[in-house]
C-alpha cells in the first residue's frame, strides 16, 4: 500500500438517473475504499465525473430541445446531488466535456499518433437510409458473431462481454430496418500492437483479479481487433486533424482519459503536481463487469502508447450486476429502483448497509430482494448493532448517570472481550486492503455480536461485581464500532461518535485507534437514542406499488 491513492469509479453517463445497479457495483465500494484509505492515513483522493458524449446524449438532448451542454450540466448536478444524498463522498465530480479532459484527450491522440499507433482505413459505415445517420455502436443491434447472442448492441455484446468486429444481422435500432452500407474514413487504434505487453502486464500485477484476468488473457490469445476510435456524429471531442474536422472521437477514447485529466485537474488547483501525485500513488478504478474489455485492454494499452506517462491502474476491481428481485434491471421496462426515490423511503446507511453485505468482491451477480432487505435490516443492522450500541450507552446512563466507571480486575470473558477490540483494526484492515468489504462488514457485525452477548452474560443490571469493567469494555467497544463503520455507514458512525460523547470528527482519528480503549473512566457519554427505525414490511408494499413494481 502506498502512502498516496487515488480511486475512480466508472462515469456515469449524464443521461438520466443514477439507480440501486450503479451504486452496488462501483460508487459505493469505491466510497467505502477511499473512506478506509483516508483513516489509515492514505493521501487518498476519489475522483469522478459525468461522461457527457455519444450519440444517445445528443438523440436526447435534441428530443429535449436543450442544447447538450445544458443537458449534460443538468444530469451532472443531479448525478452528484443523488451520490452525495447517499453519502458518495467524491473529492471531485467533473466531466469528460470539461476543456481540460477535450486537450487531454486531443493530446494523448496526438502522441499516439506520433509513435505509430494510430491508421486511417476507409470503412464501410451501417447507414440507416430512413433515419438518414450513420449508425455506430448502439444504433445498430444485431448477433454477435463470437457467441451467437441475439439482441446485442454492435458495440458491445453483454452475453459474452466482447466487442463486436462486425455484428451479424445488423438492424437500426431507432427504426428496425435493415442499414445499408456508407463509405467513411476513420481513425484506428492498433491495439494489435499491444498484445504482448498487455499480457505482459497482466501477468506480473498481483492485485488484479485472477478470474477477470484469465478470460482477458484469453480474449488476447485469440487475437486482438483494432480497434475504430471515431465517430461521424456532432458531439464529442473534436479529432484534431484537418482530414476529420467533422468527425469526434468515439466515447470510449476519450472517457478513460477523464480519470487522469479529472484527478490532475483536482491536484493542481490544490497546489499538488497532479502527474507526480499520479504516478507515485496506487490507482484503483472501480468497474462493473460489463466493462471489463475497455478496462483491462483498451485503457493500459493507451496508456502503455504514450509511455506510461501516467501509470497504470494497480486496482481494478470489478464487481457483478445487481438484479432486482432477481430480474435483470431495466430501464425502458421500469424495473429498477432510482437512488433519489430509494432515499425517501429510507436512510442511506440501511441501503449501503445491505449493498455491501451482499456483495462479494467478485463477478457474481448479486440480487436486491425487498424480503432479504427487511430480514437484514431488522434483524442484523438493528437487532445486532443498534440493540448493542442503544444497550451499552443506555444502560451507562441509566446507572452510572453517564459516566464511564473505574474497570475492576478483568475475568477470562472481560479479558476476550479486551482483545476483541485490540485485534480488531489489524482484522478488519486485512480484508479493506484486499477488497473484500463484504466481509469487513460481517467481521464487525461478528464484533457487535459478540459485545451484545458479553453483555448479556455478565448481566450489569444485576450490579454484581465485573459490573464496571462490562460497561468500560462495552462503551469502548462501540467507540470501534463507531470509527469501524465510518466507511459503511458514516451517518450511523457519527452518530454513536455524538452519543459517546466524543470531541471532533470520527474520521479524524487514525483506523488504529479503533482497537486502543481511549474512553476513560470518568468520560461523560451524550444522549442515547436508538440509531435505527425498524423496517415494517406494509410499508414496503406501499413503495413497491408506488414504483409500479406490484405483482
Ligand atoms: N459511461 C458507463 C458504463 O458503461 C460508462 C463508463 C465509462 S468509464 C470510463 O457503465
Ligand atoms: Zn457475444
Amino acid at each position: 500500500m502506498r502512502d498516496k491513492a487515488i480511486i475512480t469509479s466508472a462515469l456515469p453517463y449524464a443521461n438520466g438517473e443514477i439507480h440501486l445497479g450503479h451504486v452496488a457495483s462501483t460508487y459505493l465500494p469505491a466510497d467505502v475504499t477511499t473512506r478506509f484509505l483516508k483513516l489509515k492515513g492514505v493521501e487518498a483522493y476519489y475522483v469522478c465525473a459525468s461522461d457527457d458524449f455519444g450519440t444517445p446524449i445528443l438523440i436526447q438532448s435534441e428530443k429535449e430541445g436543450k442544447s447538450t451542454a445544458d443537458y449534460v450540466a443538468y444530469w451532472n448536478k443531479r448525478d452528484y446531488e443523488d451520490f452525495s444524498a447517499f453519502g458518495i463522498d467524491f473529492d471531485y465530480f467533473y466531466q469528460t466535456s470539461s476543456p481540460e479532459n477535450i486537450q487531454f484527450v486531443q493530446d494523448v491522440f496526438m502522441k499516439l499518433n506520433s509513435a505509430g499507433h494510430i491508421y486511417q482505413k476507409e470503412i464501410i459505415q451501417f447507414y440507416c437510409n430512413n433515419d438518414k445517420k450513420f449508425l455506430p455502436d448502439r444504433y445498430v443491434k444485431g448477433i454477435c458473431p463470437h457467441c451467437k447472442a441475439e439482441d446485442q448492441y454492435s458495440d458491445l455484446c453483454e452475453s459474452c462481454g466482447r466487442v463486436p468486429e462486425e455484428i451479424s444481422d445488423p438492424k437500426c435500432s431507432i427504426c428496425g430496418q435493415t442499414p445499408t452500407k456508407e463509405k467513411t474514413t476513420h481513425y484506428f487504434f492498433k491495439l494489435k500492437n499491444f498484445s504482448e505487453s498487455l499480457s505482459k502486464w497482466l501477468d506480473e500485477n498481483q492485485n488484479l483479479q485472477k478470474d477477470v484476468k484469465k478470460y482477458v488473457q484469453n480474449w488476447i490469445k485469440t487475437g486482438l481487433v483494432d480497434w475504430d476510435i471515431t465517430r461521424d456524429i456532432s458531439w464529442g471531442v473534436p479529432i484534431p486533424l484537418e482530414d476529420a474536422k467533422d468527425q469526434v472521437f468515439y466515447g470510449w477514447f476519450d472517457n478513460h482519459l477523464a480519470y487522469i485529466s479529472t484527478a490532475v485537474k483536482f491536484l493542481n488547483d490544490k497546489g499538488i503536481d497532479g502527474k507526480e501525485f499520479w504516478n507515485s500513488a496506487d490507482i484503483y478504478h472501480f468497474i462493473g463487469k460489463d466493462i471489463v474489455y475497455h478496462h483491462y485492454l483498451f485503457l493500459p494499452a493507451m496508456r502503455l502508447g504514450i509511455d506510461e506517462e501516467y501509470k497504470l491502474p494497480d486496482f481494478i476491481p470489478t464487481r457483478g450486476h445487481l438484479t432486482l428481485q432477481s430480474k435483470k434491471i431495466s430501464k425502458s421496462r421500469n424495473w429498477y429502483i432510482g437512488l433519489k426515490e430509494f432515499l425517501q423511503y429510507y436512510p442511506a446507511d440501511y441501503l449501503r448497509y445491505y449493498l455491501v453485505a451482499i456483495n462479494p468482491y467478485s463477478q457474481d451477480d448479486l440480487n436486491f430482494d425487498w424480503d432479504d432487505f427487511t430480514t437484514r435490516i431488522n434483524s442484523e443492522l438493528i437487532g445486532n448493532l443498534g440493540n448493542f450500541v442503544n444497550r451499552a450507552l443506555g444502560f451507562t446512563k441509566k446507572a452510572f448517570e453517564g459516566t464511564v466507571p473505574e474497570p475492576e480486575e478483568y475475568d477470562e470473558q472481560d479479558k476476550e472481550a479486551e482483545n476483541k477490540i485490540k485485534n480488531l483494526a489489524n482484522e478488519l484492515g486485512a480484508l479493506l486492503e484486499q477488497n473484500h468489504l463484504d466481509r469487513a462488514l460481517k467481521k464487525i457485525m461478528e464484533f457487535s455480536s459478540f459485545f451484545n452477548q458479553y453483555f448479556q452474560h455478565k448481566e450489569p443490571w444485576k450490579k454484581g461485581p465485573g459490573t464496571s469493567t462490562c460497561v468500560y469494555l462495552s462503551v469502548n467497544a462501540a467507540r470501534s464500532l463507531s470509527i469501524a463503520l465510518f466507511s459503511f455507514l458514516p451517518n450511523s458512525s457519527e452518530k454513536i461518535w455524538v452519543q459517546l460523547g466524543l470531541q471532533g470528527n470520527v474520521n479524524k482519528n487514525n483506523w488504529e485507534s479503533l482497537s486502543e480503549l481511549q474512553i476513560k473512566p470518568g468520560h461523560k457519554l451524550g444522549d442515547a437514542s436508538p440509531l435505527f427505525a425498524k423496517v415494517e414490511p406494509e410499508d414496503i408494499e406501499k413503495y413497491k406499488k408506488q414504483l409500479g413494481h406490484t405483482g
